[in-house]
């Protein structure tokens, strides 16, 4: 499917924005345009070795009207990973996931809106604030929205104005809200890659708090190919949680990542807890497995760290830059 598609791929400069850019240069015919701010998230590395034929890379704020338009003119389809998406930068500095999340998405409707271009809107289930650790039940298309934090709430903002442009413009469009994503080309200020690097520096991995959260992990590459799968046989207006059953607390998944790589399980600290930390978070993925069909295929978590372990140990020149700086911002914090 998607023969002749022409493809804006906004953040694509970014983790899961370059694991979808790498996706549909390796099993679609689609032609691939980049438009990414590169803001410290992004890495140019990520997009290095693409061919040049199938990938443009355009460097522009989503928030620029002119910039945007410009970029959607010509596109059969607009996917919008862009965003600032670090939950504790969101913490210490709310006005850039302002900026991006909302005001962004914002200027990219109006932008798909004037040019009748389908629109795909990447989302995450913390829109949906947090559950406690022995409810039976898991995150639907249904939950009431209920977000906790700067990042959170920009997030839920920007679903929701993708739904009003449905219903008040019309515009073709889709919305999907994933669980936690895990895999290559992650930047190292989130959990499992700030482990994994630490480890390697031989530094102890940092978990906030008592380490009781969950959250629901799932590869990037899974993430990917629900979002194909939602483009091309998505129903328009429609919003589907993707998730793959990965539900770990975060102790559980230091000790094991530990394990993996030779250390004691309890060779870890524990630091000053995220404020407002989202307790649990799991996704009900069946709406879109029975009505598209989609199955995630990284099902063994083990081996995903294992696998996402050996990248990070091979592409140190792909982390390295980021690593101290990093680390100096997580020390001010007391994290
Ligand atoms: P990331 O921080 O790794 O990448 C974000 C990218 O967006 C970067 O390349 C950055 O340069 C770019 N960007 C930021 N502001 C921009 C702007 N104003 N204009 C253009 N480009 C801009 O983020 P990620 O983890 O890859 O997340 C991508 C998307 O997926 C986000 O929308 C996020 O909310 C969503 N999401 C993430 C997860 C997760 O576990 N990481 C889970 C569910 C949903
Ligand atoms: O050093 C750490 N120690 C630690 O215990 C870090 C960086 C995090 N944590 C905890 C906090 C969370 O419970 O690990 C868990 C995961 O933290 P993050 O990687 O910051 O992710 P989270 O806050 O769960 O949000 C992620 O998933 C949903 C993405 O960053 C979001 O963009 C996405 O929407």
């Amino acid at each position: 499917s998607g023969s002749g598609q022409r493809i804006l791929v906004t953040g694509g400069a970014g983790f899961i924005g370059s694991a979808f850019v790498h996706h549909l240069v390796e099993h679609t015919d689609a032609q691939v345009t980049v438009l990414d701010k590169f803001t410290y998230a992004a890495n140019e590395a990520s997009l290095a070795g693409l061919p040049a034929g199938r990938v443009t890379v355009l460097r522009g704020d989503v928030a620029d009207a002119a910039a945007a338009d410009a970029a959607v003119a010509g596109h059969t389809a607009v996917v919008h990973y862009a965003a600032e998406s670090h939950n504790d930068n969101s913490l210490h500095g709310p006005r850039p996931f302002v900026d991006t999340n909302l005001v962004g998405t914002y200027t990219l409707l109006e932008a798909v809106r004037k040019h009748e271009v389908r629109y795909h809107h990447i989302s995450t289930d913390e829109v949906y604030g947090d559950l406690e650790l022995d409810d039976p039940r898991r995150f639907t298309e249904t939950t009431p929205y209920n977000p906790s934090s700067p990042y959170s709430s920009t997030k839920a903002g920007s679903d929701l104005l993708v739904r009003a442009w449905v219903r008040s413009f019309g515009i073709r469009a889709t919305i999907s809200n994933c669980s936690n994503n895990y895999g290559p080309r992650q930047h190292v200020e989130k959990f499992i890659p700030r482990q994994i690097t630490n480890i390697l520096d031989g530094v102890r991995p940092r978990l906030y708090g008592t380490g009781r959260n969950v959250r629901d992990w799932i590869h990037a590459e899974d993430h990917s190919s629900a979002v194909w799968t939602i483009l091309n046989r998505g129903r328009l207006g429609e919003t589907y949680l993707i998730g793959a059953d990965g539900e770990r607390d975060n102790l559980t998944v230091i000790q094991d990542l530990l394990e993996l790589m030779g250390r004691p399980r309890d060779a870890f600290d524990q630091v000053t807890d995220r404020p407002g930390h989202d307790l649990r978070y799991a996704i009900d993925s069946t709406k879109l497995r029975t009505e598209l069909g989609w199955l995630p295929k990284f099902t063994d978590f083990q081996a995903g760290l294992q696998e996402t372990i050996g990248w990070y140990r091979d592409n140190e020149p792909w982390w390295r830059p980021q690593k101290a700086a990093t680390e100096a911002r997580y020390r001010q914090q007391g994290q």
